[in-house]
């Protein structure tokens, strides 16, 4: 019997926010992010904005070229779209006790359990939408199948307010026409490899025998490939699950060459790292930056801390250090992330139940300056208060 995975993602996050809070935004061209005439990237948009082409991580000064002027632009207000994701979070429990959050505004469920007691799949994606508009007035995505990818797919075929359900006997079809790039575990060096096979779509991908996937992507890509393209992947969901590592990172639609986007941009990364990071009470002691040039060129450096983290601040300067360390400047950028690994297990000297996933008081004593600012933000408002550094300041 296989399992039954929904993914939710809600719709343009952080735009439906400001337009549910103002009613006269509705319908309109909206942008989150920096202000027209300074510099800095879209973090998000509505979707009346994306029908002119922009897109979360564009140059602003883009953006405005492309959008019509009674477009309106905002800057992100952080702690409102934190309290609203975790009122998110708190219906999707009321739905399965098995939920993992992995981002401001996605999670995966483990529905399995409800056939039974709800109905069949698209019953139970159509109460997961319904609890979420009803609780805090927002569209999400929802996507229904055997297993994470399938899942997270589904999602994102139909954004958005969409509802995908893919039954374990459409799963081949699904797949096939889809660009073999949506795969886990496809980078830098896979993709130009499998191109040069011929290869577009997850269909072309099934062609191939196991054996020329692993002399061409190596033994362990190579059976995930194969297994991921006939729809075989992950269907674990555990909220408590010891991860690997925690990361985020942006493609840019274009090439970005000015630092201050660039660091915009990782500034938002360690920031999202630092908050599930924290949620999910992980302190890590590796920062990875990861860093792609025009048009695949990948690299990634790491730096030990000395004292583990999860901290927004710590972990940008860490992956800013190691970007201006190296001869990089002024090169176009493609891609930029960075990410969090190396688990540490005590702090303090007492040791900590890190995989535990109950409130996250009380807080380890590093960390704590982040739950303050954490819970200050969610009382009283983004600008209630800033870091120093945080370039997401007004002004
Ligand atoms: P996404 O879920 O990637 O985007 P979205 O919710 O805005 O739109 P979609 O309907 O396609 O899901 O990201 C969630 C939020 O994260 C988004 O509202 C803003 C923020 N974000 C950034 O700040 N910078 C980025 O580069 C990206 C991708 C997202
Ligand atoms: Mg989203």
């Amino acid at each position: 019997m296989s399992r039954l995975i929904l993914h939710v993602d809600l719709d343009a996050f952080y735009a439906s926010v400001e337009q549910r809070d103002h009613p006269e935004w509705r319908g309109r061209p909206l942008v989150v992010g920096a202000e027209p005439g300074q510099r800095g990237v879209v973090a998000t948009c509505s979707y009346e904005a994306r029908r002119f082409g922009v897109h979360s991580a564009m140059p602003i000064a883009q953006a405005v070229r492309r959008l019509p002027p009674e477009t309106i632009y905002v800057r992100p207000s952080m702690a409102r779209y934190a309290k609203v994701s975790q009122q998110v979070m708190g219906v999707l429990e009321t739905v399965s006790p098995v939920v993992e959050r992995v981002s401001i505004d996605e999670a995966y469920l483990d529905v399995s359990g409800l056939t039974s007691l709800v109905g069949p799949p698209a019953i139970i994606g159509a109460q997961v939408k319904a609890r979420i508009r009803q609780a805090v007035g927002l569209t999400a995505s929802v996507g229904i199948g055997p297993n994470r990818l399938i899942a997270k797919l589904a999602s994102d075929v139909q954004k958005p307010d969409g509802l995908t359900v893919v039954p374990p006997e459409q799963v081949g079809d699904f797949l096939a026409p889809m660009p073999f790039t949506v795969l886990r575990g496809i980078g830098v060096k896979t993709a130009p490899r499998l191109e040069r096979l011929g290869v577009k779509t997850i269909g072309d991908v099934r062609q191939l025998p196991l054996e020329t996937l692993r002399q061409h992507l190596g033994a362990r890509t190579g059976i995930q490939v194969y297994q991921q393209a006939r729809g075989l992947a992950d269907d674990r969901i555990d909220p408590a699950r010891p991860r690997q590592s925690i990361s985020r990172e942006t493609t840019f639609p274009e090439d970005v060459s000015d630092p201050r986007i660039l660091e915009e941009t990782l500034r938002w990364a360690a920031q999202e790292v630092g908050s599930i990071a924290r949620q999910t009470r992980h302190l890590g002691r590796v920062v990875t930056l990861k860093i792609r040039f025009h048009p695949f060129e990948t690299h990634t450096r790491s730096r030990t801390l000395k004292v583990p983290t999860a901290d927004d601040a710590a972990l940008f300067g860490a992956a800013w250090s190691l970007f201006a360390a190296e001869p990089w400047s002024g090169r176009p950028v493609r891609l930029i992330g960075l990410g969090i690994s190396g688990w540490s297990a005590t702090d303090g000297g007492v040791q900590m139940d890190l995989f535990e996933t109950a409130a996250p008081e009380p807080c380890p004593e590093h960390d704590r300056l982040a739950a303050t600012l954490d819970a200050i933000r969610n009382r009283f408002g983004a600008d209630a208060i800033q870091r120093g550094l945080s370039r997401r300041s007004p002004g």
